[in-house]
């Protein structure tokens, strides 16, 4: 019989949230909107008109749902803190009543021996930075790294662990591109401005953290690298592979973990672009030292060289739009992976989230990795009994974890491993239509029913060792 696959024995056992999704009270304690609110607020932007106002109530809930976490046994958590809660339009001094409510949290959280990890911005800008420009124009990344430094003066004596952005390739090209996200303008140069901007902040932002952290503390960042494969070997489809990868992943890991964009990035867009928002000394900046570098994966991306068929849905699982989130690479056509497919239409393919550890173990040596986020949605329902089940889930985890595991055994230098999400909540655009929690929310009572995949990921996270398939589920 095979043995069990065991983790390191101080493997993270976490799930991640972001505020925006979770915690509603948005009109409360002085914060004021974000793009998210304006966005969904919006006619036509959100499936059924859905916004977070009052999301999971989880501003109000946080000590229930820290208890909940401490039952399944969890000793991690990922949480963002709302920009618009702390520095109300992204200027001037922070709020103390803001700061309270992370106090709060993290206070709760260590008294429940669970570690904090902080995440700075998870998509929610100002709206007030946003009506100044947003991630287009080179003033925002001022602003977050001020942002940054009140926060860490704040928090700094009790979270060690700090994440500068998430998912950054959502916030320029969902953004700024194809429009599905928040603030929903459709225009690629800005969407590539935008992403310049965002390599800046995230470097002006942990040089601010740096300043007023202590030694001890730990900043990173949160990519969602792809993992790009070709539907073949020839030389046009991989180009079309290594023009979507450079969308994807060289446009941050570039400039944050090399100090330079790649050199064919700027020759691909060049037509769109002539990159001269990039500043002398930008790309210094932009490239920190970091302590430990978090992925997020769900599924692999498939493309070849062709025109995307406009009559088809949109392949790369982005969201319906008519403008493509990819510049420059309208000739790049996307492809529906084979495989079982999640609620989100996503493939599952846990052998994406083992060649996306082995990439960043080969091309940031010494970098310890966490895994910031993998996870899926499924249609959950309680049966008559109130019990949700959802074998799905389970087997996505088992093949996601055991995945972790053999990069481990591969050498990999993965730390932990959050799950996306704790509990259902506001999927963005597609409002609460998905459900992605192993915790299941009730939006009508507000009430919190671990399905029996987060009962499993407690017996795995109690044991520290992935069970044989064949007892799973
Ligand atoms: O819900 C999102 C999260 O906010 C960022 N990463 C992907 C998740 C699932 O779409």
């Amino acid at each position: 019989m095979p043995e069990p696959l065991t983790f390191p024995a101080d493997f993270l056992w976490g799930a991640a949230t972001s505020a925006y999704q979770i915690e509603g009270a948005v009109r409360e304690d002085g914060r004021t909107p974000s793009i998210w609110d304006t966005f969904s607020h919006t006619p036509g932007k959100t499936a059924g008109g859905d916004t977070g106002d009052v999301a999971v109530e989880h501003y109000h809930r946080y000590r229930d749902d820290v208890a909940l976490m401490a039952d399944l046994g969890l000793n991690a958590y990922r949480f963002s803190v709302s920009w618009s809660r702390v520095q109300p339009t992204g200027r001037g001094p922070a709020v103390q009543r803001g700061l309270d409510f992370y106090r709060r949290l993290v206070d709760e959280l260590l008294a429940k021996g669970i570690k904090p990890a902080l995440t700075l911005y998870h998509w929610d800008l100002p709206q007030d930075l946003e009506d100044a420009g947003g991630w287009p124009a080179r003033e925002t990344a001022y602003r977050f790294a001020e942002y940054a430094g009140f926060v860490a003066e704040a928090l700094g004596d009790r979270v060690e662990s700090w994440i500068t952005l998430n998912e950054p390739w959502c916030s320029a090209f969902l953004g700024y591109g194809s429009g599905v996200h928040a603030p929903g303008r459709t225009d690629p140069a800005a969407a590539l401005q935008a992403a310049h901007h965002l390599n800046l902040a995230h470097g002006l932002g942990t040089q601010a953290l740096r300043a007023a952290l202590p030694a001890r503390a730990r900043v990173a960042v949160s990519l969602n690298s792809s993992v790009v494969r070709a539907v073949s070997d020839s030389p046009a489809d991989q180009d079309a592979r290594r023009r979507i990868d450079n969308l994807a992943n060289g446009v941050f890991h570039g400039p944050m973990l090399h100090g330079a964009y790649p050199a064919d990035l700027l020759d691909d867009t060049a037509r769109i672009t002539d990159w001269s928002f990039v500043q002398d000394g930008d790309l210094a900046a932009a490239h920190q030292p970091l302590d430990a570098l978090g992925l997020n994966y769900y599924t692999p991306a498939l493309v070849s060289a062709a025109q995307n068929d406009p009559d088809s849905p949109r392949a790369d699982g982005h969201g319906a739009s008519d403008h493509s989130p990819w510049p420059a690479a309208d000739d790049v056509a996307f492809h529906q992976t084979p495989g079982d497919r999640t609620e989100m239409g996503w493939t599952i393919d846990p052998t994406g989230l083992h060649d996306l550890i082995m990439r960043y173990t080969r091309e940031a040596p010494g970098l310890p990795l966490y895994i910031t986020e993998n996870g899926a949605a499924y249609d959950d329902k309680p049966d008559a009994d109130g019990r949700v089940h959802d074998p799905e889930r389970i087997a996505y985890l088992h093949g996601h974890l055991a995945a972790v595991r053999r990069a481990i055994t591969d050498g990999a230098d993965v730390r932990g491993y959050y799950l996306w999400s704790l509990m259902d909540n506001f999927e963005w655009s597609y409002g609460y239509s998905k459900r992605f929690g192993a915790v299941y929310v009730d939006y009508e009572t507000q009430a919190r029913v671990p399905k029996s995949s987060a009962h499993w990921y407690a017996g795995v996270a109690a044991a520290g060792e992935l069970p044989e398939k064949s007892v799973v589920g």
